[in-house]
């Protein structure tokens, strides 16, 4: 058995065969075989010939996908572990590699070549919170775990067990620490980490509508965020548009990078963006003025309807298109953005990319105190900061400017004849109509990724979840035949911040997607039930190796390979806002629309435990022909709104469409959930 060089980083990685303790990524390699090679020395001329930049990153130091240098090294690293014969083979190139290259820049290039190389199909992926607990877990709370490893018998096999939450990074004398339980919680951020890792910028990965999935993804994650500030009392999210004005919240992250004991970077409140003036990432300087001037062609493309690309000509910006990439995909991949697919990189920049880059290095921008990246520039951290969702705020703000240049929907567009929907709820535990969410609470193995004297040490995290429910339907069909729909539901507030009802335009970007799922309806009226855990947007829970342990499931035996995980998708115990505990009057809107027109002909492709409508599947197109976010992606049609102030409602009297008040009440206890 082989074991890898503990380099720099101390990333855990244990590649005996002890089944056990099963490791990190080699349990199922080979189909769960002991690898038979000889010990790696280590040693340089051990490395494979040609490294390209991967070594260029800093060992221990923070690793930015925002950044393009850094991009280029988890590239190089990708290409030499793509070039990989089978699962033995890659095992010993890993080998040699770790601990010459930077550890999240390791663990980025392994999960990536995992999810798409077709021989390592069965091989687990690094789960991202037990390889680095340190980007997840306070730096204080892993320093009592190894303080109690230190005091206590170094026999004992019972693990250690930190406590973390409620109160995550601050208290709530600040507004926006209130949210601390949403921003910092484990599953929203593995979910980042792993949608970027499927839909990676400049790696040579062209999937189908990434730039769109790019723009609906993050839409609907503010979206999200919105209805949990609501929930508390809080206003909507503002914009971060003014980047010459000071940033109102600071963020203290209280974390380690990369398990090296480096503290990330941290923003007092009120810092302001500067020019990103430091040498010490490959990176050519950048000044706000940059980002302003991208932010302004960007906005003239918007409003003249096309951009230009590199040879002066004109690229068409339309979302009705009956072939090629929709505006909003061409959009998308220019502002993100990816350097091979936007039209014209060099014009257009590096908008979104750059602006997590200068908003991390805000406290730091020369190096002159040689401190470390922010969270902002680490995909796995991002959302815990509150300028995040300002960002992305910004980002989708000039998406919606585009969409809003669309022309409206026509009745046509929405309607679907012969089907009409005549009732439709939610029941939790035979109570209709009112869902509970309250606390829960769930381990992690910390010591998978930082060793503890070889002790086990667990971290119990406390997080938000809600009792199961099943959505309800009642349809009929006027047709002779069997009718296949898709039914697109969403969820929103019912009132605004100031507790009045919202306009359609108000609410429009509030819809969060629920589901999305297809059935078949048979002539006459029909029953539709659908459970809350089949949500599309959502994975199966993350499974640790602790969960296929418990329930006696060998991680290297095919019964395994069923808890496959891609990663991506949003975390089932996030699906619901947190709502009031005297509850909160939030709408569900029912939508079904014609499956011929909607699905997708395509072969059968690998199917993952995750959420399709946010993350698409594995090596095949995106399962939905609609604009990602219809029917609210645009404005709506004229012929419907004919009240003072046009709601939602009025556009549910569509036959096909519904709307449904329901109330979210927050028990603030833990939950029993099954
Ligand atoms: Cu996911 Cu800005 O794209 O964080």
């Amino acid at each position: 058995p082989i074991s890898l060089p503990r380099g720099g980083g101390k990333i855990h990685f244990d590649l005996e065969n002890d089944l056990s303790r099963p490791p990190v990524v080699a349990t199922r390699l080979g189909g769960g075989v002991p690898v038979e090679t000889t010990p790696v020395p280590d040693r340089e001329d051990a490395l494979p010939q040609n490294l390209g930049t991967a070594a260029s990153v800093p060992i221990g130091s923070p690793f930015s996908f925002f950044i393009k240098s850094h991009r280029q090294a988890a590239k190089d690293l990708c290409d030499v572990f793509m070039r990989t014969k089978g699962a033995e083979d890659l095992l010993q190139v890993a080998a040699r590699v770790h601990g010459q290259v930077n550890e999240t820049l390791f663990i980025y290039a392994l999960s990536f070549v995992i999810l798409r190389k077709k021989e390592l199909r069965n091989v687990r992926l690094p789960s991202i919170i037990e390889v680095f607990p340190g980007k997840l877990i306070p730096q204080e709370q892993l320093m009592k775990a190894q303080l109690e490893v230190n005091r206590t018998d170094p026999n004992q096999s019972e693990p250690v067990v930190v406590e973390h939450g409620l109160e995550f990074s601050g208290t709530h004398l600040k507004p926006e620490h209130r949210l601390a339980y949403w921003r910092e919680d484990y599953g929203i951020n593995a979910h980042h980490w792993h949608w970027h890792l499927v839909y990676p910028i400049d790696m040579g990965v062209n999937r189908d509508r990434k730039g769109e999935l790019f723009f609906y993804m993050h839409q609907q994650m503010v979206a999200r965020y919105d209805m949990e500030r609501l929930s508390l009392g809080l206003p909507r999210v503002q914009k971060l548009e003014n980047w010459r004005a000071p940033i109102e919240d600071g963020y203290f992250p209280k974390l380690t990078v990369n398990n090296s004991g480096r503290a990330w970077g941290s923003r007092q409140d009120d810092t302001v963006m500067q020019d990103f003036l430091r040498n010490d990432f490959g990176l050519d300087f950048t000044d706000v003025t940059d980002l302003e001037i991208w932010r302004s062609r960007l906005f003239d493309a918007i409003h003249q309807g096309f951009m230009i690309d590199r040879a002066g000509k004109r690229v068409v910006l339309s979302d009705d298109v009956t072939s090629g990439k929709r505006g909003i995909d061409i959009l998308g991949d220019a502002l993100e953005a990816d350097s091979n697919l936007s039209v014209n990189s060099p014009y257009y920049g590096d908008l979104h990319n750059m602006g997590h880059v200068l908003i991390a290095f805000s406290h730091d921008p020369d190096f002159a105190h040689k401190e470390e990246m922010a969270v902002m520039g680490d995909t796995s951290t991002a959302m815990r900061d509150p300028v995040f969702y300002r960002w992305h705020k910004f980002v989708d703000d000039t998406f919606q400017e585009y969409k809003l240049m669309q022309r409206p929907y026509t009745e046509q567009d929405l309607n679907l004849a012969g089907v009409k929907i005549e009732r439709a709820g939610v029941v939790r535990n035979n109570e209709a109509d009112v869902l509970h969410t309250g606390w829960n609470t769930r381990l992690f193995e910390a010591s998978r990724g930082l060793d503890f004297n070889g002790r086990p040490v667990m971290v119990r995290l406390t997080h938000l979840d809600h009792e199961p429910f099943n959505y309800h339907l009642q349809v009929s069909n006027s047709g002779r035949g069997v009718k296949e729909v898709t039914v697109r539901v969403f969820l929103a507030p019912k009132l605004n911040a100031r507790g009045q009802e919202m306009s359609f335009m108000e609410q429009r970007i509030l819809w969060a997607e629920m589901d999305k799922f297809t059935v078949s309806l048979k002539p006459g009226s029909n029953h539709v039930v659908r459970s809350s855990k089949d949500s599309s947007i959502t994975n199966a829970e993350e499974l640790t190796f602790r969960d296929l342990e418990n329930a006696n499931i060998d991680p290297a035996s095919p019964e395994a390979t069923g808890f496959n995980f891609c990663g991506c998708g949003w975390p089932q115990h996030m699906l619901l806002p947190r709502g009031r505990p005297e509850g909160m009057p939030f709408q569900l809107f029912f939508m079904l629309t014609d499956y011929a027109q909607d699905k997708v002909t395509q072969p059968a492709a690998r199917g993952c435990a995750n959420g399709v409508s946010f993350c698409g599947i594995q090596d095949a197109k995106y399962p939905d022909t609609r604009p990602m976010g219809f029917p609210f992606d645009r404005r709506p049609p004229p012929t419907l709104l004919d009240q003072p102030v046009n709601t939602a409602a009025d556009y549910a009297r569509l036959e096909n469409a519904f709307i449904h008040e329901i109330s979210i009440k927050f028990l603030a206890e833990r939950l029993n959930r099954d």
